[in-house]
């Protein structure tokens, strides 16, 4: 009786943590341009985002109008830290193939391997690669989540900071 208890308690306890878990990873979706509620115009500078951190409501549809005004490739990603950190060696896979260069995007190449590594061909609803003088727009929905950051995942960027927080209210 008391072996049952305890399996039903750690049983309970692990559901709760992953809950929890599953939340953390809750930073949205894909928004439609019906929803849109506001439009943000994002500068990509070497490395640094202008502007440099976000405030939004959960909920709120909003439109990122992401443009490249630096010398070098950079990436404009929503996720949380624990997602970026994966990313990254999506992207240095990206740079050792030769898909990713410093300051351009061998889009050839990226087709030809994106065939084999779907994970090449960095199509992500919650990201856009932009070469320099690149402009993307990205529609994206917020939900109420923590520690959620737009990123650049370019070898070597998210380590000097090419990070801008998202406080979502
Ligand atoms: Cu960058």
């Amino acid at each position: 009786m008391i072996k049952h208890l305890f399996i039903i308690t750690i049983s309970i306890i692990l559901s709760i943590s992953t809950a929890f878990a599953d939340k953390s990873m809750m930073i949205g979706k894909k928004g439609k341009q019906e929803d849109v509620t506001r439009v943000i115009k994002v500068l990509m500078y070497d490395n640094y985002f202008e502007p440099s951190s976000f405030q939004v409501q959960s909920g709120e549809t909003i439109k990122f109008e992401v443009e490249n005004v630096g010398e070098l490739v950079h990436e404009f990603n929503i996720a949380n830290s624990k997602m970026h950190i994966q990313h990254q060696s999506e992207m240095q896979k990206m740079v050792e193939m030769e898909i990713l260069l410093a300051d351009s995007i061998d889009k050839d190449k990226m087709k030809k391997m994106s065939k084999m590594d779907k994970s090449m061909a960095h199509s992500h609803a919650n990201s856009v690669l932009l070469e320099p003088k690149g402009s993307k727009d990205l529609i994206w929905k917020f939900e109420n989540a923590s520690d959620v950051e737009i990123a650049c995942n370019v070898p070597g960027h998210y380590e000097v900071g090419m990070i801008a927080k998202v406080a979502i209210n």
